[in-house]
């Protein structure tokens, strides 16, 4: 049952970035990889679940929350859950939900039983908060370490797109159903152009490149721009991003968005959307009392872009 979580406080001209709410915005259990998806003048944000007192990404759910005002918070609670995929047993971690002809598709990744490694699974619901199941009764793409984290990204001509991947970024063209893949499945070839360093098999060790990619992508369109951002340079993370002019590339790396600093979790993974006019940036932290790198928060902070479509800095705030 939906119950109020938080009601933050809204400080205007108070941040960096302007009005924000206070972080953690989810003050009542640890949530990480915050996925923000807008439907019906609400924004809601898919989360994942970790444990109390873990010592791993031991993660069993998925979690929604809503917000008409980015000050109440109201908890839809766990609609999705390992259990919820016959063929998984463990690791609910990244996900993103988007919506198509009514119904909501919501994009994770779990450990499978079947190839004993990672795999991205995909589960229908009927409204934004589920009910959900599990789409297809099988992995969407199975078989790697690598496959985790999946982005998904409608676009104007009805194209729809997942990426995902870590260290590799992985990319396939959905059909229209959204639940069966178009064609075969691409690896984006990363140069320090696209990407601030070369494939990770082709990265010479103790070369200090631009960047590297690592984990967690985040594809969207904006104003004719398309923007693939992502965690990087390993372990602990920061967000950085490139812009590209298609779906597919070629990218250009831009550079930092959030730099490394000390929220407590050595892991970082964003999702950025606009809301009512203003444009939010998603993230975790490790700031919940208790928390820590397997202890994560969602958090966010209001931001403007550049007006060239750049991003501006962006810092964690509210430690
Ligand atoms: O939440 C588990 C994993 O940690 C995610 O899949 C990664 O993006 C990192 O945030």
């Amino acid at each position: 049952k939906a119950k109020l979580v938080a009601a933050l406080l809204l400080l205007g001209g108070a941040l960096p970035h302007g009005a924000g709410a206070q972080n953690p915005f989810v003050q009542t259990c640890y949530t990480s990889d915050p996925a923000p998806m807008v439907h019906d003048g609400t924004l809601y944000v898919y989360t994942g679940h970790d444990e109390d007192k873990a010592d791993f990404f031991w993660m069993q759910e998925w979690r929604v929350y809503s917000t008409k005002d980015m000050v109440n918070w109201i908890d839809h609670g766990s609609p999705l859950a390992i259990e919820s995929f016959a063929w998984a047993d463990d690791r609910a971690w990244a996900a993103q939900c988007i919506e198509r002809n009514g119904k909501f598709y919501w994009y994770v990744c779990l450990h499978s039983k079947l190839s004993n490694t990672m795999a991205i699974g995909v589960a229908v619901g009927d409204s934004p908060v589920g009910p959900f199941k599990d789409a297809i009764g099988k992995p969407l793409y199975d078989g790697s370490w690598d496959y985790i984290d999946p982005t998904v990204y409608i676009d104007d001509d009805g194209r729809a797109y997942l990426y995902w991947g870590n260290p590799n970024i992985y990319y396939a063209e959905l059909n229209e159903d959204m639940i069966s893949l178009k064609g075969e499945v691409g690896k984006l070839e990363q140069t320090v152009e696209s990407f601030g360093a070369p494939n990770p098999e082709k990265r010479v060790k103790g070369v200090k490149y631009k960047d590297t990619y690592t984990e967690g992508p985040w594809f969207y369109k904006r104003e004719g721009k398309y923007y693939l951002l992502y965690a990087a340079g390993g372990v602990p993370e920061h967000i950085a991003y490139s812009m590209s002019d298609g779906p597919l590339g070629p990218w250009k790396y831009m550079g930092e968005i959030m730099p490394l600093q000390d929220t407590g979790s050595f892991t970082n993974h964003c999702g950025v959307i606009d809301y009512k006019g203003n444009s939010y940036f998603f993230y975790h932290t490790g700031k919940l009392p208790g928390g820590g790198g397997f202890g994560r928060s969602a958090a966010v902070e209001q931001f403007k872009y550049n007006a060239d479509g750049t991003f501006p800095i962006i810092n964690a705030t509210r430690e």
